[in-house]
């Protein structure tokens, strides 16, 4: 038994018994009505998930573990897995076992390759890296536990050894897919010395070997990895995992949800509405062009990519820990101006427009135009970086979710007609 599995051995069962009790002493009590809006609005704000890894308040933001997201801006994509699925801040002893049980998993298995080396050349990046999760999937110690007949209340266990492979993993199917789909030549393989999961991602990418694209790397991968149960690719690994389907079959799922442009897919978007506005105008657009580029989006019934969220009612503060990079780390050409200066006004707009209920920028407002900065050019890649990042909060609450022993999801649907009546 590994030391993550022994720090959470006492959890699992209090968390049952939390669950239990719940349901027993309050079982029969209400959260709220839920409203004909909400059943055809997308069940917004409804509370009808369990979420411990993470929480994201409307006037604050991403809370991991009840610290803000402001307060991790330092740590890395190790000591963020541990923090969410434990709710402890890892010691040194814990993530140097952490580093060791990711690194055996950073090179990717060769037929993994090979799945993705056969997609064909216009697949979307985001396509292959479900794929190659998918591909995955025969690896699964908790599909191999349950068909030799594990207790539902054991199966946790292998779910953390699937999940420690499949977040070591990812960087590396990523980097793959990146190298093959973008011909950047061969596959890179992992540091022979250096076991630290965002240095292995940096460096199997072959972009830069910039110590500053290296931290961009570790920022990008804490800022993305959790934000609560109810966006759309957390509520799919959950739903797709609480049916007992092992995580690489809910991550895959998943990442199919991310990349959608409501969701994941917003931060190509952005970089693509970069792009357009400065070829429309030739050169850096001033605060009037933009304005009036975002009114011609706007009429023509396109959303503004990076502006507006769910659940947050102010500016999303991982776009202010990206805004907080740039500055730290000197990166000021022409598309970070043109991120500052869509600030400056697209918020404007849409309050005059009067439909978002949020005017202000969310995390893929700023996000691509770092990684552009650094020389990752192909924006149709950015989400990709998204779901590597985002498979460490899927795993951590599916891993949580089956220590307290959810059930199968299963709410109930209505017609229009019995809505009606
Ligand atoms: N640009 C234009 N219209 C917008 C925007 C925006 N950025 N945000 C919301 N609206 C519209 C929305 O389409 C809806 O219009 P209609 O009534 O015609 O259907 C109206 O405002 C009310 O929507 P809200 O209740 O404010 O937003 P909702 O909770 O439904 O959707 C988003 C949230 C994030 C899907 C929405 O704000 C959006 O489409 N933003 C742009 C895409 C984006 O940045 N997505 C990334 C989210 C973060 N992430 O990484 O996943
Ligand atoms: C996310 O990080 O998942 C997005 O901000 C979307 C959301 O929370 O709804």
């Amino acid at each position: 038994m590994s030391i993550l599995h022994e720090k959470l051995l006492a959890q699992a069962s209090e968390l049952r018994a939390k669950r239990a009790s719940l349901i027993k002493e309050h079982g029969e009590d209400s959260l709220g009505d839920v409203t004909v809006e909400a059943v055809l609005g997308g069940m917004r704000g409804v509370p009808a998930l369990v979420c411990e890894t993470s929480s994201v308040s409307a006037d604050e933001g991403l809370r991991i573990r009840n610290i803000p997201i402001m307060e991790l801006t330092n740590i890395t994509p190790e000591e963020t897995f541990w923090l969410l699925v434990t709710g402890d801040r890892a010691t040194q002893t814990e993530l140097t076992a952490l580093k060791e049980a990711f690194a055996k998993y950073y090179e990717v298995p060769s037929y993994v390759v090979d799945t993705l080396s056969a997609m064909p050349k216009d697949s979307h990046p985001m396509a292959m890296l479900s794929a190659g999760i998918l591909a995955m999937e025969r690896e699964s110690e908790f599909r191999k536990a349950y068909d030799a007949g594990t207790g539902k209340d054991e199966l946790w266990k292998s779910m953390v050894n699937d999940s420690v492979r499949l977040i070591a993993s990812i960087p590396g199917i990523a980097a793959a897919l990146y190298r093959i789909r973008f011909n950047k030549g061969s596959v890179i393989k992992p540091l022979a010395n250096d076991n630290d999961l965002s240095n292995n991602f940096a460096h199997m990418l072959g972009v830069s070997d910039d110590a500053s694209w290296k931290d961009l790397v570790r920022l990008y991968l804490v800022l993305h990895s959790d934000h609560e149960g109810g966006n759309v690719s957390a509520m799919t690994s959950y739903v797709v995992s609480s049916a007992l389907s092992d995580p690489y079959y809910s991550v895959s799922a998943a990442l199919c949800g991310l990349a959608g442009p409501l969701h994941g897919l917003a931060n190509q978007e952005c970089l693509r509405f970069i792009i357009e506005v400065k070829e429309k105008f030739g050169h850096v657009p001033s605060e009037d062009e933009i304005r009036d580029f975002a009114w011609n989006r706007l009429k023509g019934g396109q959303v503004i990519p990076g502006y507006g969220h769910a659940v947050l009612r102010v500016t999303d503060p991982r776009f202010t820990a990206f805004h907080a990079f740039a500055q730290s780390h000197g990166v000021t050409d022409d598309n970070v101006t043109i991120v500052q200066r869509i600030f400056n006004v697209v918020p404007g707009v849409l309050q005059e427009q009067g439909k978002a209920k949020n005017p202000w920028p969310n995390v893929d407002a700023y996000s691509g135009s770092l990684l552009y900065a650094y020389g990752m050019t192909e924006f149709d890649y950015y989400t990709v970086m998204f779901g590597v990042s985002r498979a460490i909060g899927l795993c951590s609450q599916m891993v949580v979710n089956r220590m307290m022993g959810s059930p199968i999801v299963r709410p109930k649907s209505l017609t229009l007609a019995e809505l009606a009546k």
